[in-house]
C-alpha cells in the first residue's frame, strides 16, 4: 500500500504523543502522585497508532485495562485524559474511571474495561447499531492474546460473523497474560487461525512496523464497511514495562527485553522516515518537543483540576 507523507507523518506523530504519555505518566506514577492501578502499553504503539490512524472519527474502539495508547491514537485530549488519570473532577469521566475505565465519546473512544475479554462483548452492540442504523461506520476492539481464552472472544465473533456486524477485532500479541507466557496458555501458535471458525478473515501482522499494521487495517476496515462481517488482525509485538507498574518482571527470560527494544516500533520507524527524506533530525525533534508540551500541560491541567466533592459520587447513577 502507498502511504502518503502527510499520513506517515500522523502515524509517526500518534505513536510519539502516546509513548511520551504514557511515559510520563510513568514517572508520575512512580512519585505516588497518581492513585489507582496502571498498566502501559509502551513498545505496543504501533498497534495503537496504526489501527486508529485508518479510522474515522465517528468510527468507535473499546480497549482494556492497557488501553490509553489506543485512546490517544484515536484523537482524545490529552488534558481530560491526564486529569481522568489523576482523579480530578476535570477527567474525561469526572475522575471516577481512572486509567482503566477511560472513555471519551466524541473521538468514538466508548470504554476501556478492567474485565479481560468483556470489551468484545459490548463492542458486539456498537457494531451491531452501527449495521441497524444502515451508517457505513465501523468498531475496533482491542485485546490481548490472554483474552483470546475468554468466552467473551468466541461469543462475540460468532455472534458478529453470523450477524455479519463490522467488528474488527485486534489483538496485540505482546507474549504475556500477566507473568504467563502465551504458550503456557494457547495451544496453537496463532490466534489469527481462530478465524477461520468463524467465516472470517485471520491476518498476521508485524506490530511493530506501523506502515505494515496501518495497511492492514485499512484492508479490515474496507471489509467491514463493505457489509462483509468481521475481521481478525492479530499485530505480534510486546510490551516494554511489566504487566503493571511495580511489576518485577522475574518471569522474563534475561535478554527478551534488550531484543525487542532492538524492535521498538518508534525508532524503527524514525530511521525509516529520515532516510525516506519524510523528515529530517529537525523535523522529528519538532514532533517530540510538541508532544513532551502537550503532555506536560496535560499534567499541569490535571494537578491544577479540583479533587471531585463526596456528592458528586451520587450523581448519574443507574438505579
Ligand atoms: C475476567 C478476568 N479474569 C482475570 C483478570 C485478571 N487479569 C488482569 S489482566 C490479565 C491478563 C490479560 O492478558 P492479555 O489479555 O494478554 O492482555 P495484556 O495485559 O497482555 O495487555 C488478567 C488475567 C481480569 N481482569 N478479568
Amino acid at each position: 500500500m502507498k502511504i502518503s507523507k502527510e499520513t506517515k507523518i500522523d502515524l509517526f506523530t500518534r505513536m510519539v504523543r502516546v509513548r511520551t504519555f504514557e511515559d510520563l505518566t510513568t514517572v508520575n506514577f512512580a512519585s505516588g502522585d497518581m492513585p489507582g492501578f496502571l498498566h502501559l502499553s509502551q513498545g505496543e504503539e504501533a498497534v495503537a497508532a496504526g489501527v486508529c490512524g485508518a479510522m474515522r472519527l465517528e468510527d468507535a474502539i473499546y480497549t482494556t485495562h492497557r488501553g490509553h495508547g489506543c485512546i490517544i491514537a484515536k484523537g482524545a485530549d490529552l488534558n481530560p485524559m491526564m486529569a481522568e488519570l489523576f482523579g480530578r473532577i476535570d477527567g474525561c469521566c469526572k475522575g471516577r474511571a481512572g486509567s482503566m475505565h477511560f472513555a471519551d465519546v466524541k473521538t468514538g473512544c466508548m470504554g476501556s474495561n478492567g474485565i479481560v475479554g468483556e470489551g468484545m462483548r459490548i463492542a458486539l452492540g456498537t457494531a451491531f447499531a452501527q449495521k441497524y442504523q444502515k451508517t457505513d461506520n465501523v468498531t475496533a476492539v482491542f485485546f490481548g492474546e490472554g483474552a483470546t481464552g475468554t468466552g467473551a472472544f468466541h461469543e462475540s465473533f460468532n455472534m458478529a460473523a453470523v450477524l455479519k456486524l463490522p467488528l474488527i477485532f485486534v489483538c496485540s500479541i505482546n507474549l504475556y497474560a500477566q507473568m504467563t507466557p502465551k504458550s503456557d496458555h494457547i495451544a496453537i501458535e496463532n490466534v489469527s487461525d481462530r478465524a477461520a471458525g468463524y467465516g472470517a478473515p485471520g491476518v498476521i501482522v508485524d506490530g511493530n512496523d506501523i506502515e505494515a499494521v496501518f495497511a492492514e487495517a485499512n484492508k479490515a476496515i474496507k471489509h467491514c464497511r463493505s457489509g462483509k462481517g468481521p475481521y481478525l488482525i492479530e499485530a505480534k509485538t510486546y510490551r516494554h514495562h511489566g504487566h503493571f507498574e511495580g511489576d518485577p518482571c522475574d518471569y522474563r527470560p534475561d535478554g527478551e527485553l534488550e531484543k525487542w527494544k532492538k524492535k521498538d516500533p518508534i525508532d524503527l520507524f524514525e530511521k525509516k522516515l529520515k532516510k525516506e527524506g519524510v523528515l529530517d533530525a529537525k523535523g522529528i525533534k519538532a514532533i517530540k518537543d510538541e508532544a513532551t508540551k502537550a503532555v506536560e500541560g496535560a499534567v499541569d491541567f490535571a494537578r491544577k483540576s479540583p479533587q471531585p466533592d463526596v456528592e458528586e459520587l451520587y450523581k448519574e447513577i443507574l438505579a
